[in-house]
């Protein structure tokens, strides 16, 4: 058996979490020859989510010196760096995304190094996404491709797969929903080999932290920024 890190990002998820975690396919992950280790970063919440978690059984780090999904997910990487898992998938939880997905994004994984789970070629159920949303993840998907060439048609899903050698060469200084368009910038630049499955994508359960125009903005200058320069300097967000 091979272990797999399964990374959920959480700030103030009390009702959606536990869904998440009870739609987590272990049997068909062990039947496809994973052992399955749950890991949550949380970016501080307030209410009853890292009881939750930890009551469910899963590892929980505690983002105390810096909130934000992306500062969350590079400590997230970095743990699990530690651990001898093969592969790690992140799927957000909001209840948006479906876990039983997750044995599809892994069979892709046998022949490529990233698999991204796919919206805009999936089935967005009615009210899951604005129309402001919608338009602007089309734009920055069209953005991303037209930079950097690679075929993909979703940039900011929150679901992907990774090969552990894919996450060990990640290079990354994004803080907040900037994140994922900075992991596919960092991949696409070192060569690795990209795919994408058709996700399901549903209403958020709870409150948005997203803000459309302020994080859209960050995802498309992190975009240009890394085309130009690929890898972060230290002494600033660029
Ligand atoms: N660790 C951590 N997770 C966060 C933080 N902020 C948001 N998240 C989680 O990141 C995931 C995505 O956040 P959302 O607010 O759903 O943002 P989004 O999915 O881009 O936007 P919506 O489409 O409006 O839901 C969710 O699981 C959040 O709980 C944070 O500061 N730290
Ligand atoms: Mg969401």
């Amino acid at each position: 058996m091979r272990g797999l890190t399964i990374l959920l990002p959480t700030l103030d998820e009390e009702d959606a979490l536990l869904g998440v975690l009870e739609d987590i396919p272990v049997a068909t992950l062990e039947q496809q020859g994973w052992f399955v280790e749950v890991l949550i970063v949380d970016g501080g919440s307030a209410d009853a989510t890292v009881q939750i978690a930890q009551d469910f059984g899963c590892e929980v780090i505690l983002q105390k010196a810096q909130s934000g999904k992306g500062a969350g997910m590079r400590m997230a990487f970095e743990k699990f760096i530690t651990s001898k898992n093969s592969a790690l998938v992140m799927i957000d939880a909001d209840g948006t995304y479906s876990a039983k997905d997750i044995p599809r994004l892994l069979v892709k994984l046998k022949h490529y190094d990233v698999v991204m789970g796919s919206r805009l070629r999936g089935e967005i159920s009615e009210g899951a996404m604005t129309r402001l949303n919608y338009i602007g993840n089309h734009l920055l998907t069209w953005l991303a491709v037209s930079l950097y060439g690679v075929p993909i048609t979703d940039l900011c899903t929150g679901a992907w797969a990774f090969r552990r050698e894919s996450i060990e060469q990640m290079n990354l200084n994004s803080i907040r929903f900037e994140i994922e368009a900075e992991m596919f910038a960092n991949c696409s630049n070192t060569g690795l080999r990209i795919t994408q499955v058709p996700i399901r994508y549903d209403k958020r359960i709870g409150e948005a932290k997203l803000g459309s125009v302020r994080d859209g903005a960050s995802i498309f200058r992190k975009l240009i920024v890394r085309k130009y320069f690929p890898y972060p300097h230290n002494d600033n967000n660029t």
